[in-house]
């Protein structure tokens, strides 16, 4: 009886607040190109590459062949000091009308999410030539989808990223960037074979209608199941007394079952956040 008054009761506050979302437009985003007109304000940027590669192997910076958008996120109300468990995240951008691709060039050739180097650029001081300018990783979080493809209007281009991996980078920017989190896009396609129009043309955060690239995550406390930003014995208690259901909250993996697997979770990351 006094179990079922405990389960109870914390079955209660089991939903408040365990998974959170964060969502936002960059703070500052360039066009990165040594032919960029107003890279820092454009409304638009532009990515494309050589057909074999989208980041120069050479390690140079993007020019003719290449060109690169970079974005940086300010990682607004997420503390430092804690580890984070990313349960889904995804940036979305918007193709200006018409693209200047078909729907299986862009499936062919899509458009990457990367990690940068470092967040250490701004829009308002931009220079092409800064040697301290990010250099675009070679992990790949994600690539685009062509889902929403058409002709006839601007259409949203999702790039779903690999949670795991990008759960790293994501915790840290929290810790050890100050919250600034930068993913650099770039892609493949190669503009040369339609008289150079064949290339990616998003919007950027300066857009006036605000069609600029949003970053979603949802994430929680890395092991917190009742979402209290601490994770400790009660968070245990609600894994064991939910063992064996399909409790979406003490599910902490997600697979469908509360079991032991997300048990070790609570365990490996006691005391986080506390
Ligand atoms: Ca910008
Ligand atoms: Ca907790
Ligand atoms: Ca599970």
């Amino acid at each position: 009886m006094r179990v079922a008054v405990i389960t109870a009761s914390l079955s209660l506050c089991i939903s408040v607040l365990a998974q959170q979302v964060y969502q936002a437009q960059p703070t500052d985003d360039v066009w990165y190109y040594d032919q960029a007109f107003d890279p820092g304000f454009t409304a638009i940027l532009r990515v494309w590459g050589n057909g074999q590669y989208a980041v120069d192997p050479t390690g140079a910076r993007p020019a003719l062949n290449f060109s690169y958008a970079l974005a940086k996120w300010r990682l607004d109300g997420i503390p430092a000091g804690r580890q984070y468990q990313v349960l889904s995240a995804q940036i979305t951008v918007v193709q200006t009308q018409p693209p200047g691709y078909t729907r299986e060039e862009g499936e062919q050739f899509p458009l990457e999410a990367r990690p940068l180097s470092s967040t250490n650029f701004t829009e308002t001081r931009w220079n092409f030539n800064d040697p301290n300018n990010p250099e675009v990783g070679s992990e790949i979080f994600g690539t685009s989808r062509m889902t929403n493809y058409r002709t006839d209007a601007p259409f949203a281009i999702p790039i779903p990223l690999e949670r795991e991996l990008f759960e790293s980078y994501f915790n840290a920017a929290i810790n050890q960037n100050n919250g600034e989190l930068g993913i650099g896009f770039v892609s493949r396609l190669d503009p040369g074979g339609q008289g150079g129009t064949r290339f990616y043309r998003f919007y950027s955060r300066n857009d006036a209608g605000g069609r600029g690239p949003v970053l979603q995550i949802v994430y929680r406390v890395a092991g917190d199941v009742n979402g209290d930003g601490c994770t400790n014995d009660t968070d245990l208690l609600l894994v064991l007394f939910n063992f064996g259901t399909n409790n979406a909250q003490a599910d902490l993996n997600g697979d469908g079952v509360v079991n032991d697997a997300d048990l070790l979770q609570v365990l490996f990351n006691f005391g986080n956040g506390c």
